[in-house]
């Protein structure tokens, strides 16, 4: 109850930030996108990572308000980035809860419109768990996103139990392969097996794979051989405020 009141004190005082980690062409460094990971900056008192209070933000249905400061807040740095770097894409990820909000796709036509995003400006992460939720439902609001022109992306790849079929009829661009695959690549009991498999269904489905949670020289180099051509992770940078972001991009330094 008391985070619950300092959740709600939080909106009113705007002490949300956005943080963003470069998403990366594997083979040269070059940033494709910047995927927006929220924070909590309360004076005096530091940062508060997602973990400790997205799940009851859920909850509690706050994170539909929180998300909906997300996406304003994502959207407009998304429409200023793209005058320094035109076809970079930011990335936001959207929860259960937020996702089961009928008008939700009416929500992002709005924000993207008093934004003047280009959809394809914007990529919606979905977790695994959240796009199987209610089938039948997420896969509509999903549809409608995809309508509207923005990207999809299926988040945390492999650590939900999705059926095959069902994938396939998701309207997805992208298949974030979870850190956990990526963290056994290039060490003594190689994950490459199951990671080259990771690939090559995401790919078979249509959709272009992006590894998590890259860390190291030896990772980074079995991903190019198994034919992963996106990722993100420590090794090229981690998750950055927004000024240091947008510095990386006027620079156009590669990254790695
Ligand atoms: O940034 P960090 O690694 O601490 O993020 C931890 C988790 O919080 C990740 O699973 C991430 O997807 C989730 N997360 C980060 N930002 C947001 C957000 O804006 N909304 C929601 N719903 N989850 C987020
Ligand atoms: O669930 P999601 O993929 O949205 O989570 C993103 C989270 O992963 C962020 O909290 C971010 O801080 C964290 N992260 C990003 N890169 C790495 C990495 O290379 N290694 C580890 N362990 N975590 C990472
Ligand atoms: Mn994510
Ligand atoms: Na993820």
């Amino acid at each position: 109850l008391r985070l619950e009141n300092d959740l709600r004190r939080a909106l009113e005082r705007d002490e949300f930030r956005l943080h963003y980690q470069p998403v990366v062409r594997l083979g040269d460094g070059k940033v494709v996108g910047l995927e927006a990971l929220l924070r909590w900056e309360r004076p005096g008192r530091g940062i508060t990572p997602p973990d400790r209070f997205v799940p009851l933000a859920e909850e509690t249905g706050m994170i539909v308000e929180i998300g909906r400061r997300v996406l304003r807040m994502a959207c407009s740095r998304a429409a200023e980035w793209r005058r320094i770097c035109p076809s970079v894409a930011v990335s936001v990820n959207v929860s259960a809860r937020q996702l089961r909000t009928p008008d939700f796709a009416d929500e992002v036509e709005r924000i993207l419109h008093q934004a003047r995003l280009e959809p394809c400006g914007l990529v919606l992460e979905v977790t695994e768990s959240a796009a199987m939720d209610e089938p039948g439902e997420a896969a509509e609001v999903l549809r409608g996103l995809r309508e509207l022109g923005v990207g999809l992306a299926l988040d945390d790849f492999g650590t939900g139990y999705s059926s095959l079929s069902y994938l396939k009829r998701l309207p997805v661009s992208f298949l974030k392969i979870d850190r956990s695959f990526v963290e056994g690549l290039g060490g003594e009991a190689d994950s490459g097996v199951l990671v080259g498999g990771v690939i090559a269904l995401s790919r078979e489905l249509g959709f272009e794979p992006v590894a998590e949670g890259v860390e190291t020289p030896g990772q980074l180099e079995r991903l190019l051989e198994l034919g992963c051509e996106l990722g993100q992770g420590y090794y090229f940078a981690s998750p950055m405020p927004e000024r240091a972001a947008e510095e990386l991009l006027r620079s156009g330094a590669r990254l790695g």
